[in-house]
């Protein structure tokens, strides 16, 4: 079996400890960071489809969350090499919205985006739209990203490009939203400016954006 597939199993089988193992040595044989991201990306998916089948149950699925950001926490200066010294090239306010717990997949784009240099104002989940404002008025950010996996967050987005937009704010930062069930109607609905189901596109957006200068 290759490390790859080692990872990927050690993973859906929630071994904690092979599973850190098997990451710290992909890095120690140069493989792509964002390639092991991707292997644990997969790996909670998978996870996802035996909760559908009811093999596994809410206590894995938090498990899985936990191996996850345990990972990305071995990995972030992998990602973050040859980004050293240079000056953040741009402020992101992110957040998981209201009434959402969801997070493995913001912590991605969150980690993705620090390693491509941003500096990073991650609010954490179930944040109420007051807390964006906040942090966004503090800041001065550039873009502000909202992360939602439930139906319902497509309101909780709505509310929160509102109070951008009755705070004034919301001609002073891109919106981007991502998840699992986005799509183009919920972008419109949530008056952004760019959604996406994929961290690694999502950073792409932000980098043209900010290149053409918000
Ligand atoms: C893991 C999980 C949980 C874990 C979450 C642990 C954690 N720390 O996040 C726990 C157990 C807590 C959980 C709870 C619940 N869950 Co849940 N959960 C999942 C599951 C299996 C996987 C989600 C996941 O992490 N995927 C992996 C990540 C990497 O993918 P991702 O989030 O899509 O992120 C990628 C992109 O979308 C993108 N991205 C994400 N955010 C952003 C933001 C921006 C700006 C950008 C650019 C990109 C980006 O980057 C990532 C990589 O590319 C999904 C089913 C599934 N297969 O998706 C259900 C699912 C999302 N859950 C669901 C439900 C219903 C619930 C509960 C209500 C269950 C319950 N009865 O209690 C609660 C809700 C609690 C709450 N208030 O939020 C439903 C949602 C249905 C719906 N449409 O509303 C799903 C779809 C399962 C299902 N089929 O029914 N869940």
């Amino acid at each position: 079996m290759s490390l790859k597939e080692d990872l990927l199993s050690a993973v859906i089988e929630l071994d904690e400890d092979r599973s850190y193992d098997l990451v710290k040595k992909m890095l120690d044989k140069q493989t792509d960071p964002k390639e092991i991201i991707e292997i644990l990306r997969r790996a909670v998916e998978i996870i996802g489809e035996k909760f559908n089948k009811k093999e596994y149950f809410l206590t894995e699925l938090v498990m899985a969350g936990e191996i996850f950001q345990q990972a990305a926490k071995i990995l972030e200066p992998a990602l973050k090499k040859g980004e050293e010294g240079e000056k953040s090239r741009g402020i992101v306010v992110m957040g998981t919205v209201q009434g959402d717990v969801h997070d493995i997949g913001k912590n991605i784009f969150v980690t993705l985006l620090r390693s491509a240099g941003y500096e990073v104002h991650d609010l954490g989940v179930d944040v109420l739209p007051e807390k964006f404002i906040e942090k966004v008025k503090e800041t001065h950010a550039n873009v502000v990203g909202y992360s939602g996996l439930l139906t319902v967050a497509l309101d909780a987005m709505k509310e929160t490009t509102q109070a951008l937009i009755n705070e004034g704010l919301r001609d002073k930062v891109k919106i981007i939203i991502g998840g699992f069930p986005v799509d183009e109607m919920w972008m419109k609905e949530a008056m952004a400016d760019a959604f996406t189901d994929n961290a690694f596109e999502g950073v792409k957006i932000v980098n043209n954006w900010l290149k053409e200068g918000t």
